[in-house]
Formats: structure tokens, C-alpha cells, sequence
């Protein structure tokens, strides 16, 4: 059977640049299709009864949600080519926990620090979360070893939030984890990456007008 696949995806979500990574990484032809979550297309709701996010990925008729999972399903059923997670039994559930750090832990103060009045107190736990990260990569490479793949994937999107987390929060993640910067910088040398990841300065303008339209000062 042919494969069909279709990337449901808004721009500035770093689960949706996840996964256009991995199809990337994969060499996987697709269709992308932009989502305006204020106006949710009948695709969208019709294969996300439920979920109701992006992204979304349609396999053959069959959606697939959650940016994590659906990185796993494409490792499992593109499993010939450039393997995402290890092979290893407590290496993968180790590469799991990482990578749902990132979820809990990046994603969720560095929502705050943007979002919200307190983003310097919410910047100072980024850190902290940011350093356990580079306290984990250590000397490697990526965090799997000397390959690219399932936590890189899962936290290099959060590089196109940087500058705006930088601004909001008030501090230098450089100047707070420079082993994490070359690590970031590494990535971008791939060509999976940099052509998915969201320019900063966009982001930047995208959580200006957010936050005038919440009226956060
Ligand atoms: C998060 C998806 C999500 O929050 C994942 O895929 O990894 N854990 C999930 N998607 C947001 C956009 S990105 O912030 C979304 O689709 N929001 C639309 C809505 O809530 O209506």
C-alpha cells in the first residue's frame, strides 16, 4: 500500500516542528497542511473528534496525535531508516523520560515565562530545568551519543523559543548553559532541522501579539 501521509500543523508549535523533523529525518514525502486553531478546518475535526490539537498526523485514513507518540509511531513504522530511538530497552525508556521532561518541565515554564507577569520567577525554573538537560547531554554529542535522535528531536524545537524566553524572562541561557548553545548549534547543522525549525524572530512577534490580545503587560 502506498503511503499517504498529511502533517496537520500550525507554525509556531515546537510539538508540530517535532514531528516534521522526524519525517525529515526519515526522508518521508507528505503534504502539510496549516491549521488556524481559532478556525479548525472539517479535517481537523473530523479526524480529531476528541484530541482537537495539532499536530496531527494522517497516516493511510488513520490519525495519529500527540507529537511524542506520533515521532514513535513514524520510528516504528520508517524503522529502516535513520532510527530515532535506541534500541536498547533501558536506553528507550530512558530516552522516554527525557523527552517527557522536556514536556513537563521546557515547555511548561517556558510557556510561563512568556505567558504570564511572572516570567522572571518562571525563567529562573527554566534554568534549572535547562541545566539538569545539559547536565544529562554532559560530553556527548546529542543526547543519544554520537547520533541525532528521539530527545534532540524532542527539545531542539524549544531553540526557536530562546530569544523570546530570553526577553520575557529576563536572562542568558547562553551564559546559563553554553554546553547546551553548541548542542543546539550542532543540530542546526542538519538540514532536517534548520529547514523545520520556527524562525526566532517570528516567534518573537507571534508572543507579542499574543500577549497584547491577553492583555499581559
Ligand atoms: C500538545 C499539543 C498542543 O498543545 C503534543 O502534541 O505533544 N502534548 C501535545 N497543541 C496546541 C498548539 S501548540 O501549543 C493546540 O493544538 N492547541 C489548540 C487548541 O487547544 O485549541
Amino acid at each position: 500500500m502506498a503511503n499517504e501521509v498529511t502533517l496537520l500543523n500550525a507554525w509556531p508549535s515546537p510539538f508540530g516542528i517535532r514531528v516534521k523533523i522526524a519525517l525529515a529525518e526519515k526522508g518521508i514525502e507528505h503534504e502539510h497542511k496549516e491549521e488556524d486553531l481559532e478556525d479548525k478546518s472539517p479535517l481537523f475535526l473530523m479526524m480529531n473528534p476528541v484530541r482537537k490539537k495539532i499536530p496531527s498526523l494522517i497516516h493511510n485514513g488513520k490519525p495519529i496525535f500527540d507529537s511524542l507518540l506520533i515521532v514513535q509511531y513514524i520510528d516504528e513504522v520508517w524503522k529502516e531508516t535513520s532510527p530515532l530511538l535506541p534500541s536498547d530497552p533501558y536506553l528507550r525508556a530512558q530516552a522516554r523520560f527525557w523527552a517527557d521532561f522536556v514536556d513537563k518541565k521546557v515547555f511548561y515554564w517556558g510557556r510561563r515565562t512568556v505567558m504570564t507577569t511572572d516570567g522572571k520567577e518562571a525563567g529562573k525554573e527554566l534554568i534549572e530545568s535547562l541545566k539538569l538537560l545539559e547536565g544529562e547531554l554532559g560530553e556527548k554529542p546529542y543526547f543519544g551519543g554520537e547520533k541525532f535522535g528521539y530527545v534532540d528531536l524532542s527539545l531542539i524545537p524549544f531553540y526557536s523559543f530562546f530569544n523570546s524566553f530570553e526577553t520575557y524572562g529576563n536572562l542568558s541561557i547562553e551564559a546559563e548553559c553554553p554546553k547546551l548553545i553548541a548542542w543546539a548549534k550542532r543540530c542546526l547543522q542538519k538540514e532536517s532541522v534548520s529547514k523545520s525549525l520556527a524562525d526566532q524572530q517570528k516567534v518573537i512577534h507571534f508572543f507579542e501579539q499574543m500577549r497584547k490580545k491577553l492583555g499581559i503587560a
